[in-house]
């Protein structure tokens, strides 16, 4: 085993693999940019090394830093986690030139897998059902009209360097072949120096499951089992879960050995994972991605199997030592990305400072993250800053653990996505394992998202005590500030809201000495004398010394204590208002004559309402 890895990342998958070293006690070496200074992986991390002043992603993807680094700490492998440098071939190969070993599959490998048309032909080579679509390049439009006769449209034309739905065009009809073509090609070429494409039938509604790998260089190569990862919004994934609840067992059973097969065929060593289309009962291989992946965690709650763990024993030249009838699937996983963005205003990324941080814990629940309270989101980096793994025995109580879970999760101060997992917890189609790939973006009615927003606040937390009362955040000018009561030794949390500006008092009011008309103690609801409110809005009109008697509060009239002429002392009962299951007395400010009484016991009245006027 190594002595010393460097993991050439940052969040929580850093911190993942360097837990992954600790457990095999190996030393960890960070790296980290000036932004990232105190940042939860370089803390965690036995070593850090400054890869750089540049302050978001470029630092990670410095090569010859990030190399020089490892020389400099003494590392002897390097992880690349996912993302930044995780894919990339042309820093595998200097890795694997440098004195480190690389972790991950070969660069060989990795270019072989990467170019997608040379990865279709190997896959029919292991006999593993590709898309109906060519393994050859397409240059003409001639070529694809042909290609689309033989199909039918609609037709996808895609990017050879392609991958996570950048240059991917979808033509429905022989008119938008030129134009379809001609973007794909100048898409390949922007993103993947590469302007060469390839034709494909379009599936209109598959779902997407992926099958986790793990082969060593002894030649075995064994499958994990699938995620399914088709709840995605514009090609991110947001839930993942495992097994899929689109597979039935003999289904689950050949795209588990189809995987198998073509890795096989590959030469591929270390994780990965292939991933396919899955529509009306068929599968279809569409690319196999190269490093560890962020749901990798769904696959390791119900197999047991320490995916990052193998990792390093495979590159360190380590044997598997399970035989393929060994990997059980136990129970099911379900994995919420919690993303700092607002889901009622498009995803957008969210900063701010995490003034709280408190997630869930307890049976089945799993946390990676690299965060704590106190810490500044400055939108410098991916927007995902914690992964909530749930498992249970089954997927329906999976779901009801979900919804504890995601409950506690507390987070303050930064918006997250957690109203939107709470809400798809509440989703017919999610709950019932239907969903396809095109469930978020084409089919889920936005409204449901702003008023989930709505009910459990940006950030989701604890909305069960405060009722939505995330109202600042919402943006409205109220101010508000919760509170913990203790009335009869029973604890309440309250939330208290202030509109607008405070009343000012009347000129009667100050000569009174009073602030504003004052509530009494004890129940007892004050009346409006000559001190009208600002807010009475001139409704009121006051004669003389005359007083009117208001309801203070809505609620339900239980008597009414005195008559027409009857002479009044200030404080003096005038009537009963029940509200809020208490009988309130309503009392006189100052007394005199009752001139008028407009209500009568078992009358409901309004906040505001004049119930008995005094001359
Ligand atoms: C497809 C497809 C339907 N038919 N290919 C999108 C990402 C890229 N890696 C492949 N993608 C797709 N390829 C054919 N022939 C539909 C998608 C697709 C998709 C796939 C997986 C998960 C989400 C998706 C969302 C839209 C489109």
């Amino acid at each position: 085993m190594f002595n010393k890895v460097l993991v050439a990342n940052r969040g929580e998958i850093a911190l993942r693999v360097m837990r992954a070293c600790r457990d095999l006690g190996v030393r960890t070496v960070a790296i980290y940019s000036d932004a990232d200074k105190h940042a939860g992986h370089v803390r965690f991390a036995d070593e850090a090394y400054n890869v750089g002043p540049a302050r978001a992603a470029d630092s990670y993807l410095d090569h010859e830093a990030v190399i020089e680094a490892g020389r400099k700490a003494g590392a002897d492998a390097v992880h690349p986690g996912y993302g930044f440098l995780a894919e990339n071939a042309e820093f595998a190969r200097k890795v694997e030139e440098s004195p480190m070993t690389w972790i991950g599959p070969s660069a060989e490998a990795m270019a072989r897998l990467g170019e997608k048309t040379k990865a279709r032909s190997l896959m029919q080579e292991a006999d593993v059902p590709v898309v109906p679509g060519t393994t050859e390049p397409v240059e003409s439009a001639e070529e694809v009209k042909a290609i689309a006769e033989e199909y039918g449209y609609p037709i996808a034309i895609k990017a050879e360097g392609g991958g996570g739905g950048r240059g991917l065009k979808v033509v429905r009809s022989e008119e938008e072949v030129e134009s379809q073509l001609e973007t794909a090609q100048r898409e390949g070429e922007a993103y993947f120096d590469n302007a060469s494409v390839y034709v494909e039938k379009y599936l209109e509604a598959p779902r997407h499951v992926e099958v986790q790998i793990l082969a060593d260089e002894h030649g075995n190569v064994r499958h994990l089992g699938e995620r399914d990862c088709s709840l995605q919004r514009r090609h991110q994934k947001v839930i993942e879960e495992a097994p899929s609840p689109a597979l039935d067992s003999a289904l689950r059973e050949k795209v588990g050995e189809a995987a198998r097969r073509g890795v096989r065929e590959a030469d591929y060593t270390n994780a990965g994972t292939v991933e396919f289309l899955v529509e009306d009962g068929e599968f279809y291989f569409m690319e196999v991605n190269t490093r560890i992946q962020v749901e990798h965690t769904v696959t390791e709650e119900v197999t047991g199997i320490d995916v990052v763990k193998w990792q390093l024993r495979v590159a360190a030249g380590e044997e598997l030592d399970f035989a393929q009838a060994d990997v059980e699937i136990d129970g099911h996983a379900i994995e919420y990305r919690i993303n700092a963005e607002n889901a009622a205003d498009e995803f957008a990324p969210a900063t701010g400072t995490l003034s709280t941080y408190d997630p869930p814990g307890g049976i089945g629940v799993r946390i990676d993250d690299a965060v704590r309270q106190g810490e500044e989101i400055g939108g410098d980096y991916d927007s995902m800053i914690a992964k909530l793994i749930v498992s249970a025995s089954d997927r329906e109580e999976c779901l009801a653990r979900s919804e504890r879970a995601l409950s506690e999760f507390e987070i303050e101060g930064l918006a997250t996505i957690v109203p939107f997992h709470r809400l798809m917890l509440t989703d017919e189609a999610f709950r019932a394992g239907e969903h396809t790939t095109k469930y978020l973006d084409e089919e889920l009615d936005r409204t449901r998202i702003d008023r989930a927003v709505e009910k459990w606040g940006t950030d989701g937390a604890a909305a069960d005590a405060d009722d939505g009362a995330d109202g600042d955040e919402a943006g409205d000018d109220a101010t508000e500030r919760e509170f913990t009561v203790e009335v009869n030794g029973k604890r309440f949390d309250v939330s208290l809201e202030e509109r607008g500006a405070p009343p000012v008092p009347s000129l009667d009011a100050i000569a009174d000495g009073r602030a504003s008309g004052g509530t009494s103690a004890g129940g007892r609801s004050r009346s409006r004398g000559g001190d009208a409110t600002a807010d009475d809005g001139g409704e009121i009109v006051l004669e003389g010394d005359g007083e009117q008697v208001v309801a203070e509060m809505q609620g339900t009239i239980l008597s009414v204590d005195v008559e027409a002429g009857e002479e009044v002392a200030a404080g003096d009962v005038v009537c009963v208002l029940e509200a809020m299951k208490m009988e309130n007395d309503i009392v006189t400010e100052r007394g005199g004559t009752v001139s008028q009484i407009l209500v009568e016991a078992g009358d409901s009245v309004d906040m505001g309402d004049v119930l008995v006027a005094i001359e």
